[in-house]
């Protein structure tokens, strides 16, 4: 979506909601998703929040991605949080004293004077940049920001391709649900039940403090998360040996996004771009290849370490949507099974929920196992539009937009009631509601 940045433009009512959310949530150089249950820096956050930050504030935009890949490491890696060294340490679970970057993270090149953790998240970014570019390229070009982005970016998506291809077909794997991002989606469920949890007693919940135990993920998961990050901590964050890997839809489809966003940066700063375009059509064979599913209709994640297909429906299967170069029928395909019984898009649904609502592990309320999310949404109304579905981009704009004020920017919203679950005031939610409304 190109935007002009008009401050003299009218303002609404919800735009200026929006606004105070992510003002509330500015600590001077980023945002936190949320300053009860989120207090840090979060990756994709910070990139959706700046896609809406730029309505508002392009420099702010800008100095909330100069942040955060402040913070990458020399491996290339962008590591999911970065702490905020003046919040308490048990405010947060898995908190810096867990992760350990600067020690654990040494070989793998973790940055000595801010903690981080020591997984990533999708890679959204190169599509953030570009689109705070566009917002205002006289600010972005005198302050040399997409100069300074673009080796740091390079080098990201140099790190997910070449130290995360576990699979050995050209896809990026996760290996922890952290880092795909939809924390606790019956998708994981086959591969995490492999892994032998950690001891309850030997960690502390943070987000029980401040979400209710039936919106969260259960005791069990959170021992199995603990588990998979110490064992990856504890090999120097070295990849390749964990037990967990998983290729997901979502996390490589935003990838190729990021790659043609990539290839747009590469372009304006005079530098060669026809490569990353042709990387980013071979991601997208690949993708096609290795993850689609003709009888699901749809995209489902491979579990690399069985070598097989996870049969289990997330949304995280329609995201590539979102692919220029996807082919036609694949798209088609995408869009019915959105609108029919298992994703309910127009018909039970206004919202896409993020798991199968006829799936046998479907809860309306418990985080990524049901309830339907703004950044997806927004991922699939954008998706719709760019394939010709105009009358379904335009409902899903307003059934987002609704269910933003309505829910007073839930963190995640019941498919079926659009009751609010989680935190209010959540940063992705307003920010993206601000991106829908220019
Ligand atoms: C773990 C911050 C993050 C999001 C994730 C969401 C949730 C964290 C948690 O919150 O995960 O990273 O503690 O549950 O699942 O997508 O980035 O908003």
């Amino acid at each position: 979506r190109t935007v002009a940045y008009d401050p003299s433009s009218t303002v609404s009512p919800l735009q200026v909601r929006a606004a105070a959310v992510l003002e509330a949530g500015w600590t001077g150089t980023s945002t936190v998703p949320s300053r009860s249950l989120y207090p840090h820096q979060w990756s994709w956050d910070s990139a959706f929040i700046a896609i809406g930050l730029r309505h508002i504030s392009p420099l702010r935009a800008q100095t909330e991605l100069d942040t955060l890949l402040a913070a990458q490491w020399a491996d290339g890696r962008i590591p999911h949080i970065v702490f905020n060294p003046s919040v308490p340490l048990d405010a947060y679970f898995p908190s810096p004293d867990f992760w350990r970057s600067s020690t654990a993270g040494r070989t793998a090149g973790a940055p000595r004077t801010v903690q981080t953790s020591g997984i990533v998240q999708p890679p959204v970014h190169a599509l953030a940049v570009w689109l705070v570019h566009l917002a205002d390229p006289g600010l972005s070009r005198a302050r040399g920001f997409l100069t300074r982005m673009y080796p740091r970016l390079a080098a990201w998506h140099r790190y997910l391709l070449h130290r995360r291809d576990l699979g050995g077909g050209g896809l990026v794997s996760v290996v922890h649900p952290w880092e795909q991002g939809m924390d606790n989606s019956p998708c994981w469920d086959r591969p995490l039940s492999r892994v032998t949890p950690a001891p309850a007693r030997s960690f502390r919940r943070a987000d029980l403090d401040h979400g209710s135990p039936e919106d969260r993920p259960t005791d069990l998961d959170y021992g199995r998360y603990v588990r998979l990050a110490s064992d990856y901590r504890d090999r120097g964050y070295a990849d390749g040996a964990g037990e967990f890997a998983v290729e997901d839809p979502a996390f490589n489809a935003l990838l190729i996004a990021s790659e043609y966003a990539l290839a747009r940066i590469a372009h304006e700063l005079g530098a060669a771009s026809t490569a990353r375009q042709a990387r980013a059509e071979r991601l997208t064979a690949a993708l096609v290849e290795r993850l689609w599913e003709p009888a699901a209709g749809m995209f489902l994640c491979r579990d690399v370490r069985a070598g097989e297909p996870i049969p289990e429906r997330g949304v995280s299967g329609l995201i590539p949507l979102l692919l220029p170069s996807l082919p036609r029928d694949l798209a088609a395909t995408l869009v019915r099974t959105m609108c029919g019984p298992h994703f309910g898009l127009g018909g039970t649904t206004r919202l896409v929920p993020s798991y199968d609502l006829l799936g046998e592990a479907f809860d309306p309320h418990r985080y990524w196992r049901g309830p339907a999310w703004i950044n997806t949404n927004w991922l699939l109304e954008g998706g719709l539009r760019l394939h010709g579905e105009r009358g379904r981009a335009d409902a899903l704009r307003k059934g987002i937009l609704h269910t933003a004020g309505a829910s007073d920017f839930a963190e995640y919203v019941d498919p079926y009631t659009a009751q609010a679950c989680g935190a209010t005031g959540f940063g992705w939610t307003a920010a993206l509601t601000l991106d829908l409304l220019h």
